[in-house]
């Protein structure tokens, strides 16, 4: 297969505007037949074909690391056993200051005070700060970010909760942060409207009402907002119903991706929870038979629509979580840019079992993993 990225073509600026992932991927890695795709090659062949230039000679310089990703055995086609994954093959976790293995179920329910008319009092405070994330192997990303990691903390209260969020912005560029939920104007975290942009060194306080109850997010709303958002300014914002919701393994996905050529045409690597490929490195632990409960959301930036699908099993699907009914029973959904949803399913059978976009190209640059059942 030819290599879809001379260092040539890679090197010269003026070919950029034609350097989109999407002839790349024509012509390049999803000419190859899947079997190989899924094979030794994918990751790393997606990377470097995707890369920018810059980006591609760190790439280059981490080729021992690339390729090393699990790839599962199955997707030989052999049917054979469960993933096998090669060491070696990761980010520096500690350097980035995430692991999406922890932020996965990772719910910051902020420090409470009862207020004296009964009314519970929850209060954050988020920073915002510029940081070089390692995204894949060799791969460092300028990104701006809400309490250190990609994506922000994920904020979870009950409806009729007080909420008071205090945004300290420690980064070089100005931000703010918008929720979605009901809030008076004042509180929307846009320019020129209440506080409006919250410039370097500064900070402000967002208070409002928890509701409705249901699957929210919230992120930057500077200008330019694709930049804003891409760089990595966003978090999921969890209303639980007064009632609450059966006890079950919960966890969090959002589901976003690195435009490393800052082309804004598309994205080079995808991801759930910050890290490409994280989840075929560090599969998700299940129970069988035990009730697990995805609160999945979409932040992507410069692609219209994004997936989630998931191998040997169906889930109900509740959008929004603002029902307490599910209204579709599928084993894959579709979501724009800040839809949402809650996917409730159980395990029935042990073993592997793969989920990923299927926006199957997504899927090859970066968003996939396993969920190992036991
Ligand atoms: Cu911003």
């Amino acid at each position: 297969m030819e290599d879809p990225t001379s260092p040539e073509e890679a090197a010269e600026p003026s070919d950029r505007r034609g350097f989109s992932r999407r002839r790349l991927l024509a012509g390049g890695v999803l000419a190859a037949p899947a079997v190989a795709l899924l094979h030794e090659s994918l990751p790393h062949q997606g990377l470097h074909a995707a890369l920018g230039s810059d980006q591609r000679a760190t790439a280059e310089g981490a080729a021992p690391h690339a390729g090393a990703h699990g790839v599962p055995s199955h997707a030989n086609g052999l049917g054979t056993a469960g993933p096998t994954f090669r060491a070696g093959g990761t980010v520096d976790h500690e350097a980035n200051g995430f692991n999406p293995t922890e932020i996965l179920r990772d719910f910051d329910y902020g420090k409470t005070t009862r207020l004296a008319s009964g009314r519970l009092l929850r209060e954050w405070t988020l920073v915002s700060s510029d940081k070089e994330i390692e995204v894949a192997p060799g791969i460092s990303f300028p990104a701006w970010i809400y309490n250190g990691r990609i994506p922000g903390p994920t904020l979870r209260c009950t409806e009729g909760d007080l909420l008071r969020i205090r945004f300290v912005n420690g980064s070089a560029h100005p931000h703010t942060i918008h929720f979605h939920g009901l809030h008076p104007a004042a509180m929307d975290g846009i320019p020129g409207v209440g506080a409006g942009i919250i410039e370097t060194g500064e900070s402000t306080t967002y208070e409002f009402n928890a509701e409705p109850f249901g699957l929210h997010l919230y992120h930057c709303h500077t200008a330019p907002l694709a930049e804003h958002i891409a760089r990595g300014l966003y978090g999921t914002f969890i209303v639980d119903p007064k009632q609450g919701r059966p006890d079950a393994d919960e966890m969090v996905m959002v589901q976003h991706g690195y435009n490393t050529t800052f082309d804004a045409e598309g994205n080079q690597l995808y991801a759930v929870n910050g890290i490409p490929f994280h989840y075929m490195d560090e599969p998700i632990q299940i129970k069988r038979d035990e009730l697990v409960r995805i609160y999945l959301v979409n932040t992507l930036e410069f692609d219209p629509i994004n997936s989630f699908h998931i191998h040997g099993n169906f889930f109900n699907y509740f959008p929004t979580g603002t029902r307490l009914e599910p209204t579709e029973f599928t084993d894959t959904v579709i979501q724009g840019q800040a839809q949402r949803g809650i996917c409730e399913l159980r395990f029935p059978y042990e073993g592997p079992f793969m989920f990923h976009a299927h926006k199957t190209e997504f899927a090859e640059l970066g968003w996939m993993g396993f969920f190992k059942v036991r």
